[in-house]
């Protein structure tokens, strides 16, 4: 007996950001060690992501968790308990073979990753390491943070098609001064917007950002550039969208700002604002099917492409992609797979593709900062999770100050080379 068998699994159902529910488990093992987890949950969702259990019906609106639970509690627990959780990956294949479909959907992704999360943390605490450091020993690069300033799409109620402008603090030296700067900027971006739009500009959407009442992309961005301008932070930032393309696309065209464009209009489009804003990486700015319109803006606009949609953390997603030349970077979501060990093989295929890993957040956050450990874990170089603000998001940011505490010397932050922060 090693110690690190599981003892005991309880699952339970938990609000999250958005106050729906959400699985939280907790898994205890033989040593005593024990590992609790939240799962997450998008709203703009690719349609390849894995199958999240929800039980329909009158309860909370049909977004209950029950079944999802209940498979933890019941079939998932007693095939599991007795388990070694020393090899994530015999683990994390076990409860793939137990669900047996292509996608999760029978016992649910919310269930299985839950249970993949748990139990990588018991086994983590079982060893005395944090996370980070149980996942990889070398972990020890602290993630320049996206940072994610005006809210669009189906994350806001205005008019601002594209989901995501992000403010990028390359030009600093730490985590900690990354927050710092980014937040200085959030609050001058708060009195340009009030001084222009009024108060009700200073609404925010699901992820903390300002959902002011415009539509063009232009403006968001040039507002986020008077904004670092009023902080006396130029030259410190540079800018990123995540477009979230395929939620305005249907049969072939975009329905962007009021107008119908193609995907050689967009492209153009996006050609113009790498230009004119200094943006540095754009996520999904194309429709989820859109591979040969991907690798055509990948190799005109010479920055970071990244496929959240597209990929959905999905291994044989991104080999596709990689071999046609579709994106370079990988928006890596551990529920969109729905284990752990999947979502690192996906991170695994992608270093060794040369694409870099984007880790993230969903926008139906809970407290748990788990995001910020296998962002450090994955030497990652970039995450997103969100403006800095509201507690689902300021817990992955504090998590993240406390690892470069830990770290110590030993903590880098890449700055303007978080595309490839370490040596492959
Ligand atoms: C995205 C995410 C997170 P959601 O599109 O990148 O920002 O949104 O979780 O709603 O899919
Ligand atoms: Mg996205």
């Amino acid at each position: 007996m090693s110690g690190l068998e599981i003892t005991s699994m309880r699952a339970r159902e938990v609000l999250d950001c958005r106050g729906l529910p959400t699985v939280q488990v907790d898994v205890e093992l033989e040593c005593g060690a024990t590992g609790r987890a939240d799962v997450p949950s998008g709203r703009s969702t690719g349609s390849n992501e894995a199958v999240e259990l929800r039980d329909g019906g009158d309860r909370f609106g049909g977004f209950g968790v029950l079944g999802a639970v209940g498979n933890v509690n019941g079939e998932i627990a007693d095939a599991m308990l007795g388990f070694d959780v020393g090899s994530q990956r015999a683990l994390d294949a076990a409860l793939v073979e137990l669900d047996g479909t292509p996608n999760k959907g029978r016992l649910g992704a919310n269930a299985i990753l839950g249970v993949s999360l748990a139990a990588a943390r018991a086994s983590a605490e079982a060893h005395g390491s944090p996370l980070y450091a149980h996942l990889n020993g070398n972990g020890h690069v602290l993630p320049v943070p996206l940072v994610n300033l005006i809210n669009g799409g189906k994350h806001a109620s205005n008019d601002l098609d594209f989901q995501e402008f992000i403010v990028i603090p390359v030009g600093a030296d730490s985590i900690l001064e990354a927050l710092q700067i980014s937040t200085e900027v959030n609050l001058a971006l708060a009195e340009i917007l009030l001084a222009r739009y009024g108060k009700s500009a200073l609404n925010t959407g699901d992820e903390g950002g300002y959902a002011p009442a415009i539509s063009s992309p232009h403006e968001a961005l040039g507002l986020l550039h008077e904004a670092v301008a009023d902080a006396g932070h130029t030259g410190r930032f540079r800018y990123g969208l995540d477009c979230a393309a395929t939620h305005y696309h249907s049969a072939g065209s975009y329905e962007l700002a009021g107008e119908t464009r193609d995907t050689a209009s967009m492209i153009d489009l996006y050609r113009q604002l790498i230009d004119e804003f200094d943006v540095v990486t754009i996520e999904d700015p194309l429709d989820e099917e859109d591979y040969e319109g991907f690798a055509e803006l990948t190799r005109v606009s010479g920055i970071q492409i990244v496929g959240d949609d597209l990929f959905v953390t999905d291994p044989e997603r991104l080999a596709r992609g990689v071999e046609e030349g579709a994106a370079n970077s990988l928006l890596w979501k551990v529920n969109q797979i729905g284990t752990l060990t999947e979502a690192l093989d996906a991170a695994e295929l992608a270093h060794r593709s040369a694409y870099s890993v984007v880790v993230s957040e969903r926008s139906g956050e809970t407290e748990d900062p788990i995001i910020a450990d296998l962002a450090v874990a994955l030497n990652a170089g970039q995450i997103k999770t969100g403006a800095p603000v509201r507690g689902e998001r300021t817990a992955k940011y504090n998590r993240l100050i406390e690892i470069e505490e830990q770290l110590g010397a030993t903590a880098a932050y890449p700055g303007d080379v978080f595309r490839a922060p370490v040596a492959a």
